[in-house]
């Protein structure tokens, strides 16, 4: 074997969570398409050379067995077959304009759009969405931070970032980043914050997880009732004077209301109801109050469970109180290439409630940030409702795995005219969709994701292809070009103009452009799908599915000059976004964007009246029932509380699917504390069945004294099929959604409640 040289490493990033972390790469395998040697990559501008472990497993998403290769079809028989690539577009083409036509086009939805490491294709997909008419679309989002994207719109005006490289108070609620990572160079950050004595980490959740074991306070919540440990902190705050009142009174409105409201929370008793001693809450709220700087991350922990939309509200009380919004160590509003979050509202009426929102068609319910709740899309599908959606196109996700009870999702799934499926393997999904599309994996083509949440400092990271794309499929951008092709939306050589600008030169093609587009809003109108074919060929060969950024980096540029300025990118007209565009595609260990000043008012308070809007009426109702909430009983048959998926160290939503991933002795446990276990009959690695008001599945439990008395947890993502060394599709691990349900969800967002499902066990 030859030795590589230094010179070897190619640069890219990891897929495999949203952090994106930066990392080198060589190239190996007899066909020199494995990721054999993997490092992180220190010019990164953002991970700086971090990354956690199981960056090193990579591989196993790019080589498996289950890759695909041509397009696939169903035929009468129900099996797939091969069909080439003209055909398979015509067809699906044809069938979704005949739905657009006889139903209407807002009768197709759009599901996905991108995972963790990959939205550029995604984008693209706005001209197909236009062509045909879809109007309802979601993701995976809409089944976790759409609480959180609700009230940051409504309180804030836009979504922010916590400093936690420099607070002096992080408050983890949730979440545990050890193993989740998320954050950048979250086990760094931690351990940071853990061992500067002036420093505090304060960590909300009833696990002792590996992240609460650095926690100055780990405030061990009983499950599903954070809520009341938050509004008891912060009543802590108000009723001691450890609220920053001056700067409310200059920069909020509506804090007498909520200063008042919290005045009355009865903090020893909604402490020892949430489970938190009273003298924890008083210790939290004093170093919060007493903090320069308080940063604050919540997630799953806190957004799938019951109150989880006030949650959200309260947990943003934590760093508004203080009055730490738009300073180094606080919390501070961040301007991205593109927001995956959008700030579209409904009217907020003169009583402060929010009317006319936006609905989904069948049932009603919430659409915020344009996406249709996960938990209500078989409700939108199985019924006889005029408006019920009757074809889908599903692309880079795995909802019938991934979304609340899997069974419904099937039969939803089984009960549509048409769904296509846009992947890289063969998923659960896929299996039940008319057409399968296959696209080169995200080493294979050019790629990026809109994860880019970074302040004062951020960047953006194109990354280029490692090796050539597999035979037989094509990237997502091309795919969706040809189907608005094949819809006939341009007519022959309606832009051969700008094409042939756009070889010229690129100044001379973003003057050409915009001239065209006031005079033909069909170029705007289908802005992905014109620039990949006009800039697109024009750009290095494969970075067409680049050509969209070159739009965005025109209008960061314009709307941004000053951050854009101070990061590099200068002078009149268009030349600071071709620029910022040039580095971008040039640059491959990520480029700095953009460079803004903490405490920019005009970026700090994006809301029209340059306040932030801290009373929030639907939230502050909620509030108001917390005193008289009866917490619902647990069922006698289901006495356990079960967290249906979280984070391990071997675990990546269904990103990676070979089981021979799994390194740790026993990754797909049910874990259980010991008192539990002894009373069951359990002990390590006996085999239990495992049962909810959905279904039963069988684990193998882990006894654990992380676990609090009451509760389970099984580990998300697995469950997944995989043919063995015979070729026969082996199913490892439990699939924490065929136990959950669809109707146990926030009632406004519609996001599941999948850390508090009612659950027994039982030794088999
Ligand atoms: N290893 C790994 N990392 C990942 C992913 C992955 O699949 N694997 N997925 C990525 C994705 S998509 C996401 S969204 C993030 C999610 O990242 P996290 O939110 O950190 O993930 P979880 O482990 O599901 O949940 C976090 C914590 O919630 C706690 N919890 C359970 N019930 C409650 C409760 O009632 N209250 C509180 N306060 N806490 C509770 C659990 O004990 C757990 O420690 O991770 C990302 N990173
Ligand atoms: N019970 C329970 N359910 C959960 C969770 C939980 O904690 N508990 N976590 C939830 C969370 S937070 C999330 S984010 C979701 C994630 O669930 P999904 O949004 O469904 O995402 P993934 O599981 O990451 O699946 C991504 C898909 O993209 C495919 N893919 C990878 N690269 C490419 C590419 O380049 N092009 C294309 N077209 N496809 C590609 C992969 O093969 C995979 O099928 O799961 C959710 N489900
Ligand atoms: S933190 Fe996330 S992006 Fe970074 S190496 Fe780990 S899984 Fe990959
Ligand atoms: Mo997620």
């Amino acid at each position: 074997m030859t030795r590589k040289k230094d010179g070897d490493w190619k640069p890219t990033a990891c897929c495999l969570c949203l952090a994106n972390c930066g990392i080198l790469v060589q190239l190996g395998g007899d066909d020199g398409r494995s990721i054999v040697r993997i490092r992180g990559d220190k010019k990164h501008p953002v991970s700086r050379g971090y990354t956690c472990n199981k960056v090193l497993q990579l591989d196993y998403y790019q080589n498996n067995k289950q890759r695909l290769n041509s397009p696939l079809r169903r035929n009468a028989d129900g099996l797939f077959e091969k069909v080439d690539w003209d055909t398979a577009i015509r067809e699906i083409a044809e069938k979704y304009m005949s739905i657009r036509d006889t139903h209407g086009g807002d009768k197709i939805m759009y599901y996905g759009g991108g995972g963790q490491g990959n939205h550029l294709g995604g984008a693209y997909s706005g001209s197909v969405q236009k062509a045909l008419g879809i109007r309802y679309r979601s993701n995976a989002l809409a089944q976790e931070k759409t609480g959180l994207a609700w009230v940051s719109n409504r309180v804030l005006g836009g979504f922010w970032h916590a400093d936690l490289e420099h607070c002096d108070v992080a408050v983890i609620i949730g979440k545990n980043p050890w193993q989740s990572n998320g954050i950048q160079r979250a086990r760094i950050v931690m351990r940071d914050i853990s061992k500067n004595p002036d420093r505090t980490l304060i960590v909300l959740d009833p696990q002792r997880t590996e992240t609460a074991e650095l926690a100055d306070i780990h405030l061990a919540v009983r499950p599903g009732r954070d809520v009341w440990c938050i509004s008891a902190i912060l009543g802590h705050m108000v009723q001691n004077n450890l609220v920053n009142i001056d700067w409310l009174e200059a920069n909020t409105s509506g804090h007498e209301a909520v200063l008042k409201q919290l005045a009355q929370v009865p903090v020893e008793q909604y402490a020892e109801f949430s489970g938190v001693p009273f003298e924890k809450i008083v210790q939290t709220a004093e170093a919060i109050g007493n903090a320069q700087g308080v940063g604050v991350y919540e997630d799953l922990g806190t957004e799938m469970a019951p109150h989880s939309t006030l949650c959200s509200y309260l947990n943003m009380l934590i760093f508004l109180l203080p009055g730490s919004l738009g300073k180094k160590g606080g919390t501070n509003m961040i301007t991205g290439l593109n927001s995956l979050f959008s700030s579209v509202l409904g009217h907020i009426g003169g009583d402060g409630y929010e009317v006319n929102y936006p609905t989904s068609p069948v049932t009603g319910s919430r659409i915020v940030s344009n996406l249709v709740p996960c938990n209500m899309i078989p409700e939108e599908i199985l019924t006889d409702h005029p408006d019920r959606f009757r074809a889908m196109l599903v692309e880079s996700a795995n909802p019938a795995h991934s979304l609340a009870d899997s069974s419904r999702f099937r039969d939803a799934f089984e009960a549509l005219e048409f769904l296509v499926v846009i992947d890289v393997v063969m998923t659960e999904t896929a299996e039940l969709a008319d057409y399968v599309l296959p696209a080169p994996s995200q080493y294979e083509k050019y790629e990026a994701t809109f994860f880019n949440f970074e302040y004062p400092v951020n960047t953006y990271h194109l990354r280029h292809p490692l090796m050539e794309p597999m035979p037989g499929t094509l990237p997502e951008p091309e795919i969706h070009a040809r189907l608005v092709e094949a819809m006939g939306i341009f007519e022959e050589g309606e832009l051969a103009e700008l094409q042939r600008v756009a070889q010229d030169s690129r100044d001379q093609f973003a003057e050409r452009f915009f001239a065209e587009s006031s005079s033909n809003p069909k170029l705007l109108a289908y802005i992905p799908y014109v620039l990949y074919r006009t800039l697109g060929p024009a750009l290095p060969k494969g970075a067409d599915s680049a050509a969209a950024l070159w739009g965005l980096c025109q209008m960061f540029a314009q709307t941004h000059p000053a951050h854009v300025r101070n990061a590099g990118y200068g002078g009149q007209g268009f030349a600071a976004g071709e620029q910022l565009f040039t580095a971008i595609l040039e640059g491959k260990s990520g480029t700095i964007i953009s460079r803004e000043e903490f405490g920019d008012p005009a970026y700090q308070f994006p809301k029209e009246d340059g306040k932030v809007a801290l009373q929030m009426k639907e939230m502050n109702d909620e509030l108001a029932t917390l005193a008289d909430y009866e917490m619902p009983p647990l069922p006698d048959d289901f006495p356990l509380i079960l967290a249906a998926g979280e984070r391990r160290s071997y675990t990546a939503n269904t990103i990676i699917r070979n089981p021979d991933w799994l390194k740790s002795n026993n990754p797909t446990a049910l874990c259980i504390n010991p008192v539990d276990a002894g009373r069951i009959g359990l002990t390590d690695n006996a085999t239990a069945l495992l049962t909810t008001k959905r279904g039963s599945v069988e684990v193998i439990v882990e006894v654990s004294d992380r676990m609090q008395a009451g509760t389970i947890a099984l580990p998300n993502g697995l469950g997944l099929s995989y043919p063995d060394a015979d070729g026969n599709r082996t199913v490892t691990g439990a699939s924490p959604n065929e136990l959950t349900a669809l109707e146990d969800r926030d009632p406004w967002v519609g996001t599941p409640w999948h850390k508090y499902v009612p659950a027994r066990l039982e030794a088999l």
